[in-house]
């Protein structure tokens, strides 16, 4: 006891800890300077009947113990520190610690205070429980990761098979997600963890329907981070932008200019790509103007692709290119040294990289479609090829490589690229071959170290491979160049806060890269 605590004791209890001599003279004068006072408080413990006063701790004691009570037994120590019971008392007190440490660690679920309790208290009877408790959580996880993984790659496999309506792929991901939500396979927060990490999981049209029967509501993808941005563009229910112009076949590029083709199985984010590099090259911050050939076959649609991408405003994405169409899209871009460089780029359909895969492999029948592609794809480059000075931009979209019992996007990129040079498209008049790694923002770490590591470790051989064509053809001293792409924000597959920063390097490449043309003598320069 201090002496504060002493201070409030009365005469009486003063007497009694001065008669069990828990307190000596010179303690009792500092709680009792009046001299007269602290007499007093002498005499009366000459009197104490030290035997009564244990009997009243022994009555306390039992009752104490008995009832077992964390406040008791502080109150038994305060009263009487050094008793005999004290440690015992104590060691109850720690017990009570010890329950109450270990409770909280069992309800919280938590490994890591799981732990904290097996550190704190090694010696513990509950060590054993906590230890199984934390393989059994680790073990829920491992198990709940297992099953999202495998709803991400239903979902997946939905949205990329072509063999589906559209109605068929919109029942599939609801009965998936809807079976293992109802049969607790997953919860609602796991469903959602999902979506954070991947907001481009699932289309605007598919999580309006999750948010028509219940699953999910607008606010819980606010409450997952998503911009509220995206979140009003998709309650007005905001579709993906389609052409809906009228589609001339090409038959041939009637029009002198570096023709530049992007090469990407479906999906991998061309005519997005294409879109933001014709915005790029309006917006005047890199071209100083840009005039469109307006006889170029893919004229509409080349302004339709410049129209979407509007920067900084959320926007809604275009379309996939239908099957069998190709775009040739001319337009010259002024440079900041008043020359001009006449460029054309070619959209196609992802599915032509599948069809020149089926070509190279001898696989399977071509469908009408794949005739109507390889139709195109020869007049252009093989019957009705120009003379002009071609570049290949060949896209790799990110991040692809874990789907399952799919085509590797390796394999259709290698088969194609195969198929073309046997129809040797990269003879004579090709100044370069790029590869363009799209949709680069859903890279963990966007750096060059990381895409070209990633190039490395799942398209080594492709990218050597064109290598060998650019030897071969004497195209760019050998080299194939890299580069990242990406539009920006993008979200619910369909919506984008538009970043043009990707799409100007590329109009800066081309700028470099192509023959330019000085104004006014309408005159080429070789490179
Ligand atoms: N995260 C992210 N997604 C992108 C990006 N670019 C495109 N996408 C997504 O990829 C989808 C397909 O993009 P498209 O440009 O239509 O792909 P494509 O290669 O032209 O496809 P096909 O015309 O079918 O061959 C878009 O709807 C977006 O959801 C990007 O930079 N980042
Ligand atoms: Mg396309």
């Amino acid at each position: 006891m201090d002496i504060n605590e002493l201070i409030n004791l009365s005469d009486y209890e003063l007497a009694v800890e001065l008669a069990k001599g828990n307190i000596d003279l010179r303690t009792l004068a500092k709680v009792r300077p009046d001299p007269v006072a602290r007499k007093k408080v002498r005499e009366m413990s000459r009197n104490v009947d030290l035997d009564r006063e244990k009997r009243e701790e022994e009555r306390r004691w039992a009752i104490v113990k008995k009832n077992c009570e964390l406040d008791e037994l502080e109150a038994f120590i305060d009263d009487y520190p050094n008793s005999i019971h004290a440690a015992e008392a104590r060691g109850m007190i720690a017990r009570h610690e010890e329950l109450q440490h270990w409770k909280q660690a069992k309800d919280s679920d938590d490994v890591g205070k799981l732990q904290i309790f097996i550190n704190d208290y090694p010696r513990s009877e509950y060590v054993k429980e906590a230890r199984s408790l934390i393989n059994e959580i680790k073990n829920r996880a491992r198990n709940r990761q297992f099953r999202l993984r495998e709803l991400a790659m239903d979902i997946d496999g939905f949205q990329r098979n072509k063999l589906l309506t559209d109605e068929q792929v919109e029942t599939g991901i609801k009965n998936a997600i809807m079976r293992r939500l109802n049969t607790n396979q997953i919860s609602k927060d796991d469903f959602l963890s999902l979506l954070k990490e991947d907001n481009n999981l699932l289309n605007a049209h598919m999580i309006n329907v999750l948010i028509n029967v219940n699953v999910i509501t607008p606010g819980d993808l606010s409450d997952i981070g998503i911009d509220d941005r995206f979140i009003y563009k998709l309650t007005r229910n905001a579709a993906p932008q389609n052409y809906d112009g009228e589609y001339r076949p090409l038959e041939k590029i009637d029009w002198s200019s570096t023709e530049v083709y992007f090469w990407g199985v479906p999906s991998s984010g061309k005519s997005c790509a294409i879109g933001a590099i014709l915005s790029a090259a309006h917006s005047g911050n890199v071209a100083k103007s840009i005039i469109s050939n307006n006889a170029s076959q893919g004229y509409g649609y080349m302004n339709h692709l410049k129209d979407v991408f509007r920067p900084d405003m959320v926007i809604s994405l275009v379309a996939g290119t239908a099957k069998t169409c190709f775009y040739e899209m001319g337009f010259t871009l002024v440079d900041n040294d008043n020359k001009k460089h006449r460029i054309t780029l070619i959209d196609m359909a992802g599915e032509l990289m599948q069809c020149l895969y089926k070509k190279d492999a001898d696989e399977g029948q071509l469908t009408d479609a794949d005739k109507t592609m390889l139709g195109t794809l020869n007049k252009v480059l093989v019957s009705n090829r120009t003379r002009s000075r071609k570049m290949h931009f060949f896209v790799i979209e990110y991040g692809v490589e874990d789907r399952e019992g799919q085509t590797t996007q390796d394999t259709y990129l290698r088969g194609a690229m195969n198929y073309l040079r046997s129809l040797n498209i990269f003879k004579d008049d090709t100044d370069a071959i790029f590869i363009m790694i799209t949709k680069a923002d859903k890279a963990k770490a966007e750096s060059a170290a990381e895409f070209r590591n990633y190039i490395q470790s799942h398209f080594k051989g492709f990218y050597k491979d064109l290598c060998q064509i650019c030897e071969e053809n004497e195209i760019n001293g050998g080299r194939v160049e890299s580069l990242a792409f990406s539009l920006g924000n993008v979200c619910f597959q369909n919506y984008c806060l538009f970043d043009p920063r990707s799409a100007e390097f590329v109009v800066k490449t081309l700028i470099d890269r192509t023959p330019a043309e000085r104004s006014g003598f309408g005159k080429w320069f070789s490179k």
